[in-house]
């Protein structure tokens, strides 16, 4: 249904050897019609030697230049961009799913403007494919109709904490970009009702919303542990919300994050609720595309690394500007710019494979501007999520391979 974008770089193999084929061929045809039996014996005497210099003479240089069509067509013959780039820079805007209301990763203010975890990745997206952080259409969507909207093309890239899971990729035609959140399901109960644990719920009333990874693990978790419980299961949010306010229910259940984010910005006494320690599962979420469109993959995949990367080498928006001199040949790298004068060993002009950037259909600069219109992993996770939000959530698990966490950026190299 959707444009091919990917196997640019095969096509060109095989272009190069369907040529080196054809001239194999020539010259074969060639020889075979020189050597042809027609001419009197004296002149045969005199074209065999002839025919054999010219022969080897043109194979020589066909081989030659064959090779010069291989080496030319395979290095760096990679994402020139692919079809969803070219129709984002058409339309030169980034249409970016995203959750309806979820204060910390996606919400909008009374004047419209988006602010969140998961917005600002599609921000950087922007920065990086448009050149401005602001070039961006957020469409709000539940869990299923984000979904429903990126296979169907109504959006560009999902980025609303959906949790990746098998099914939903191939039910849905999709790719995970990777992981931008490592979450778990818990439980958030009114802190008067003395509950503590799981255990503790067995035969009370949670809410869930439906069509979430919740709904099931929920079901399959009490199964399993034995303990009875009464689903009240909601399609809208807010409503659930409100029941647990009213106390409809004895406990909500969804992504502890998601807890965290219900209890500051939803609840009228958020120290009323707390939510228990336990966590019946694990919520990996990441921006997800459309499958069909390797080359835009890459560019929403290294977009997120980018942003880690920038984290692991200390380069923040407020330090951005200062390390473009840095001597770091990561730090060099990230940010598009080569060390002057090139260092010894460095290969001649020329023959360099183009820059990061480039090599993903985007130019020198797509990191810089991602890290200074956005901000690295940890910029945007402090400001929306970590101590400088009203959520006040830890690290954790997403805190830095190198300081005990699991976030770990591919080599940009
Ligand atoms: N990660 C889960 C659930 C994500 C989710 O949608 N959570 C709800 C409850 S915390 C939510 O974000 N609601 C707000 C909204 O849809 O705007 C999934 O992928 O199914």
């Amino acid at each position: 249904m959707y444009a091919k974008g990917g196997q640019r770089g095969d096509l060109h193999i095989a272009t190069g050897l369907g040529t080196v084929v054809q001239l194999l061929f020539s010259a074969i045809l060639l020889r075979d019609m020189i050597a042809m039996p027609g001419p009197p014996a004296r002149m045969q005497f005199a074209i065999t030697p002839l025919a054999t210099v010219l022969t080897t003479a043109l194979t020589t240089t066909l081989f030659i230049l064959a090779g010069m069509v291989i080496i030319a067509s395979t290095s760096w013959a990679g994402s020139p961009g692919g079809p969803t780039l070219a129709a984002v820079r058409q339309a030169g805007m980034l249409r970016c799913g995203v959750s309806i209301g979820h204060k910390g990763f996606s919400s909008s203010d009374a004047s419209g403007r988006w602010s969140g975890f998961d917005v600002d990745y599609c921000r950087a997206v922007a920065a990086a494919t448009l050149g401005k952080a602001d070039l961006v259409t957020f469409v709000p969507a539940t869990v299923l109709n984000g979904l429903q909207a990126l296979s169907q093309g109504e959006v560009d890239i999902l980025s609303r904490t959906v949790t990746i899971t098998l099914k939903r990729v191939v039910e849905f035609g999709l790719h995970p970009v990777g992981v931008n959140f490592f979450d778990g399901q818990g439980f958030l109960v009114r802190r008067d009702q003395g509950l503590r644990t799981l255990r503790q719920l067995s035969g009370r009333s949670i809410c869930v919303q439906s069509g979430t990874t919740a709904e099931d693990n929920l079901r399959e978790t009490f199964l399993a542990r034995r303990i009875a419980y009464t689903p009240v299961v909601f399609v809208d949010f807010q409503e659930m919300i409100r029941t647990l306010v009213d106390g409809g229910c004895d406990a909500v259940t969804a992504d502890s994050s998601g807890l965290a984010s219900i209890r500051v910005s939803a609840l009228p006494h958020p120290e009323d609720y707390i939510i228990l320690r336990q966590r019946i599962s694990k919520e990996p979420l990441g921006p997800q595309v459309r499958k069909g469109d390797d080359d835009w993959l890459e560019i929403a995949r290294w977009t997120l690394m980018a942003m880690i990367e920038a984290e692991e080498l200390g380069i923040s928006r407020a330090s951005v500007d200062a390390m473009r001199s840095s001597d770091n040949p990561r730090a060099m790298r990230l940010l598009g710019l080569s060390p002057s004068p090139p260092p010894p060993g460095s290969p001649p002009p020329g023959t360099k494979p183009p820059s990061l950037g480039r090599a993903l259909g985007l130019d020198d600069e797509w990191a810089y501007r991602i890290v200074s219109q956005v901000g690295n992993y940890g910029d945007i996770f402090e400001a929306n999520l970590g101590a400088a939000s009203p959520l006040k959530l830890d690290r954790g698990l997403n805190e830095l391979w190198t300081r005990g966490g699991l976030l770990f950026a591919l080599p940009l190299r």
